[in-house]
């Protein structure tokens, strides 16, 4: 029997035992700052120091974190289903790598990235964007961090649906569902006839969308799945 084909899209809430914020949870990154005010390209072309200062605050803060048993746990189906298991992630933090997932679609981007809008260069980046460092490749002062800000087109967007289309099971882990165009997945996985599984602490605005839903940390949940898919 082929092996099962197996989406997973990951969100805030995977990162969380880890110790960051998630958007919209209590005391999450939102009840800060008004994403209209950070996560848009007009913000950054009113105030680019607040919107850097926000992200250089979220890379910095990656530096003091780990992965933890949910990353671990999908650093492991990779192992085991190779190219059969895809990836895709909203959370623009490195975890998944660091726990040892080698192939990740950022569909929103990196904090560890930043993009130079003059040359369009990419660059690998740990240090902070505010003080318009130059970039390596035209000496511009016009890197910007390598997120996916609204109203931006998400990236990977026709290899994640390609991805849905030839998948046997889409799982969706610690998101709120209420994102665009991660949150029409399931309806795109729905509507191939695939299996859908979400695991999630609190219902989501799709939950009622997924063949079965489990509620529980990403902990717990994440590892007890991926050793019942495997056992099977
Ligand atoms: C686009 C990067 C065109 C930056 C992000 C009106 C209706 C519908 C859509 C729209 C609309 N108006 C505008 C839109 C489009 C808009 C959108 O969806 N807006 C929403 C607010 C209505 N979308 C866009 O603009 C997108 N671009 O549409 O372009 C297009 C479309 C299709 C194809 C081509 C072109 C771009 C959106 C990307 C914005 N950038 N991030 C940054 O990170 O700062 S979005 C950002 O917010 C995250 O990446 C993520 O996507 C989203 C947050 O959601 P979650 O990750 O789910 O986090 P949240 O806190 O909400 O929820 C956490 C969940 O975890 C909870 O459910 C909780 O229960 C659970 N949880 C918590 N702890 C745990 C846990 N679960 C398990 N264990 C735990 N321990």
């Amino acid at each position: 029997m082929r092996q099962q084909r197996v989406v997973v899209l990951t969100g805030a809430g995977i990162s969380a035992e880890s110790g960051l914020a998630t958007f919209r949870d209590a005391g999450g990154l939102w009840e800060g700052h008004d994403p209209m005010v950070v996560a848009t390209p007009e913000a950054f072309a009113d105030d680019p120091d607040l919107v850097q200062r926000f992200y250089d605050e979220r890379r910095a803060a990656l530096g003091q974190v780990q992965p933890n048993a949910a990353h671990r746990a999908l650093a492991r189906l990779e192992d085991e289903l190779g190219t059969n298991l895809y990836l895709v992630t909203q959370n623009i933090d490195d975890l998944h790598e660091r726990a040892g997932s080698s192939r990740v679609h950022h569909m929103h981007g990196r904090l560890r990235a930043a993009w130079c809008t003059s040359c369009g260069e990419r660059h690998e980046w740990t240090s902070p964007l505010i003080g318009e460092p130059p970039c390596p490749s035209c000496t511009s002062a016009t890197l910007r961090p390598d997120v996916v800000w609204f109203g931006e087109v998400p990236y990977d967007m026709h290899a994640i649906h390609e991805a849905l289309w030839a998948c046997d099971l889409f799982v969706s882990i610690g998101t709120s569902g209420l994102v665009y165009p991660a949150a029409a997945f399931v309806h795109y996985a729905i509507g191939n006839g695939t299996r859908t599984l979400e695991l999630n602490l609190d219902a989501s605005d799709g939950s009622s969308d997924f063949h079965e839903s489990r509620r529980g940390r990403a902990t717990e949940l994440v590892p007890a799945w991926v050793d019942e898919l495997l056992d099977r």
